[in-house]
């Protein structure tokens, strides 16, 4: 019994645990889950989080190791414009480019929003991206042209350079007798136009001997030399067409408007002029200038949402305050904006030309220099175009009969003569484009507005013949009619009269014909004696009144 009841209370023992055991799993089996659950939600924060700050960066430097020594040190210029390829490691001999990346005028460039994984950064031409061609064999593995590594969530790798050889340097050249002209082109980080101790040359800098017309290029170390010049006066200018990007500020000497950034220098006979330096700075700054360029369909000088965006315009900026050199143009992006960036502050002039023809008439834009606060995102900026309206001249030819330079209405006009038209200020001369109808009349079109000049053309003008039969014009009594257009305007009533003359005398005479010379002197001459006289009669006067008193 005992042990019955020893085994019922066993049994019951044994249900009671079971039933502590069960309790026990589902505690275990909740806790679990909770814990689970827990472990969930928190790796799914952590996930967000990692989400968050994953992309990683990699930069560098594409440079020049002067020294060899694979390290990029003090003053070792960095190569402009080298493209590098961001491509990610997808197999074991395998990889997918994902971007490229130029390198900006000190050489450095960048690639951010990296996601973690393994890459190779490489330098050299643009491998095709995308498509079953996309992923190029791994080169190589040498460090000059090719970095691998693998980006942690969040890790910005920096440093990740390229050196490139030196340029092969060229034979030196004999050296040449006669005077020399030697100097740097520097990075003037303080602006006080010396070339402190730890200023760096720049290189690829162009120089021009004004008058020789030699030129010469900055070295890796930032310095040139004109040599084998003669005795004398000599101007050394610093050229401004090709500069690294970005606004570059002359500390010294500092930009002449009118002669650019230049030295004078006068050499003796087998002198060195050497120091001939030029300080530059680049001045960086976050403020931004943009805008849209449109079509001003309406003229109102307004951009409408109707009115087209014009894409690809060109835009240019020239600081005023820093003597600085133009940014490289921009172009508008599609929808016609445009914004022109890492700007310090000061005064800007913006320009703008549309990119279709016939958009030639600016409606609005900036009149004058914009300011630019340090930081400020200046938008707004907008140009509008319209189409140029075109301008056009008539009017007749008429035979003045009576050669008295007024046009009656008896008098008839001539069919057949030419004019010639000197288009706007161009020195472009079109002679026989335009010839008078039967009635006399003549039209030309198509003209932009300005100044246009017009005069006849034909083969029996006096001008072409020495003896009669001959046309004079008697109407213009000038050379040319010249005629200030409007755009769009239309000049009516232009006209020319001209008299036949057949045999040589007695010559016509119209208004203002040279005739009237000689007698014109004669009454200054009589005129300038007739005061003589009054003067020297007053005087005589004058000087009796004295006696007599
Ligand atoms: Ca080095
Ligand atoms: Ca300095
Ligand atoms: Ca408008
Ligand atoms: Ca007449």
């Amino acid at each position: 019994m005992r042990t019955r009841y020893n085994a019922s209370v066993n049994e019951n023992d044994a249900g009671s645990r079971q039933a502590i055991a069960m309790k026990l799993v589902w505690v275990v089996v909740l806790l679990a889950t909770a814990a689970l659950a827990a472990g969930l939600l928190r790796a799914d924060r952590l996930a967000n989080l990692a989400s968050a700050e994953s992309p990683g960066s990699i930069a560098g430097f594409v440079f020049y190791d002067l020294n060899e020594n694979g390290l990029r040190d003090r003053c070792e210029p960095g190569l402009e414009r080298s493209y590098l390829t961001l491509a990610k490691v997808t197999g074991p001999e395998v990889s997918e480019p994902v971007e490229v990346a130029a390198t900006a005028w000190d050489g450095s460039y960048s690639f951010s929003d990296v996601e973690p994984g393994d890459y190779l950064v490489v330098l050299g031409p643009v491998p095709p991206v995308g498509g079953p061609q996309g992923a190029p064999p791994l080169p190589a593995a040498d460090a000059a042209l090719m970095h691998r590594l693998t980006v942690e969530a969040g890790q910005s790798i920096k440093e990740v350079n390229f050196r490139i050889a030196l340029p092969e340097a060229a034979a030196a050249p004999p050296s040449p007798t006669g005077a020399s002209i030697e100097g740097y082109v520097f990075f003037d980080t303080d602006g006080d136009g010396v070339l402190d101790e730890g200023e760096c040359g720049l290189k690829g800098w162009s120089l021009t001997l004004l008058g020789d017309d030699m030129r010469a290029e900055t070295g890796v170390d930032g310095g040139y030399s004109f040599s084998g010049l003669s005795a004398g006066a000599y101007r050394v200018r610093l050229s401004l067409v090709r500069v690294p990007e970005g606004i570059w500020q002359a500390t010294s000497p500092a930009s002449d408007p009118r002669t650019g950034v230049q030295h004078e220098v006068v050499l003796e006979e087998g002198q060195t002029a050497s120091q001939v330096s030029f300080g530059v700075r680049r001045l960086e700054g976050t403020g931004a200038i943009g805008g849209f360029v449109f079509e001003d369909v309406n003229r109102n000088g307004v951009m409408e949402p109707d009115e087209p965006r014009l894409g690809r315009a060109q835009l240019r900026l020239e600081g005023v305050d820093f003597s600085t050199y133009s940014l490289e143009p921009a172009a508008s992006e599609a929808d016609g904006s445009y914004l022109l960036g890492d700007l310090p502050a000061g005064r800007y002039r913006v320009f703008a030309s549309a990119p279709m023809l016939g958009l030639s008439v600016r409606t609005t834009g900036p009149e004058g220099p914009v300011v630019l606060a340090e930081g400020e995102m200046l938008t707004g900026v907008n140009f509008g175009f319209a189409r140029l309206r075109p301008a056009s001249i008539s009017g007749r030819v008429i035979n003045d009969l009576d050669g008295d330079g007024v046009l009656e209405e008896d008098e008839p006009g001539l069919s057949g003569w030419g004019l010639c038209l000197a288009r706007g200020s161009s020195d472009v001369i079109d002679c026989g484009i335009i010839h008078t109808e039967e009635d006399g009349t003549y039209a030309v079109g198509d003209l932009g507005p300005g100044s246009h000049g017009l005069r006849l053309d034909h083969p029996e003008l006096k001008d072409e013949r020495d003896q009669p039969p001959y046309w004079v014009v008697t109407l213009p009594d000038t050379y040319w009619r010249t005629v200030i257009l409007e755009e769009g305007q239309a000049a009516t009533g232009v006209d020319f009269g001209v008299h036949r003359v057949e045999s040589p005398s007695p010559e016509p005479s119209p208004s203002g014909s040279s005739s009237g010379l000689p007698i014109g002197w004669w009454q200054i001459a009589l005129a300038a004696v007739c005061s003589v006289m009054v003067v020297a009669g007053g005087i005589l006067a004058a000087v009796g009144t004295v006696r007599r008193s």
